[in-house]
């Protein structure tokens, strides 16, 4: 197990281009376990490798639903999308933020697995948006670059719990 450092805004690799991977060896697979361990330490329900300063083409997912299991997408393709929809997006590199974003509803996924095999798969709502987040951080582009509009949460959002003060 190992929980690397997040890189945060605004350090300039969050705006660098990942390279492809051309071979799933096993120091990739090493990287992929430690975004794992770094995501869920986290809380968070993605990440992109170059979350934690490496600029290779890997992403990782996890809705956290009940018996939900990780995905790992290398080189990951759109292949195509359909309908949009809209809503909350937060980033682990840029704390305490959140925007309003549209994404496609439906989108079709080509790539690679953890064992360098390639797998297709269809990916709807919220999967959907979480997926198009982390391509997003592949091409060195962040939610805020898309959000219609942008909020701190302490401020504006309605919480659950919220600090009395
Ligand atoms: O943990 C995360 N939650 C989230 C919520 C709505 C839309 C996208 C995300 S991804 C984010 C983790 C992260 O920053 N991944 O890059
Ligand atoms: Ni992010």
């Amino acid at each position: 197990m190992a929980v690397r450092a997040l890189r945060l805004e605004p350090d300039e690799i969050l705006r660098k281009k990942s390279k492809p991977i051309e071979v799933v060896d096993d120091k990739i697979k090493e990287l992929i376990e430690d975004m794992l361990d770094t995501m869920y330490e986290a809380n968070g329900v993605g990440l992109a490798a170059v979350q934690i300063g490496v600029l290779k083409r890997v992403l990782v997912m996890d809705d956290m639903e009940d018996g939900s299991e990780p995905i790992v997408l290398i080189n990951p393709e759109v292949t195509h999308t359909e309908r949009m929809q809209r809503g909350t997006e937060g980033c682990l590199s840029i704390p305490n933020l959140r925007g309003i974003v549209r994404r496609p509803y439906i989108t079709h996924v080509k790539a690679l697995n953890e064992n360098g095999e390639a797998v297709e798969l269809v990916l709807e709502g919220f999967l959907s948006v979480v997926f198009h987040h982390e391509l997003d951080h592949l091409d060195g582009i962040l939610y805020t670059d898309k959000a219609i509009k942008t909020y701190h949460p302490d401020e504006d959002e309605d919480e659950d719990h919220q600090e009395e003060k």
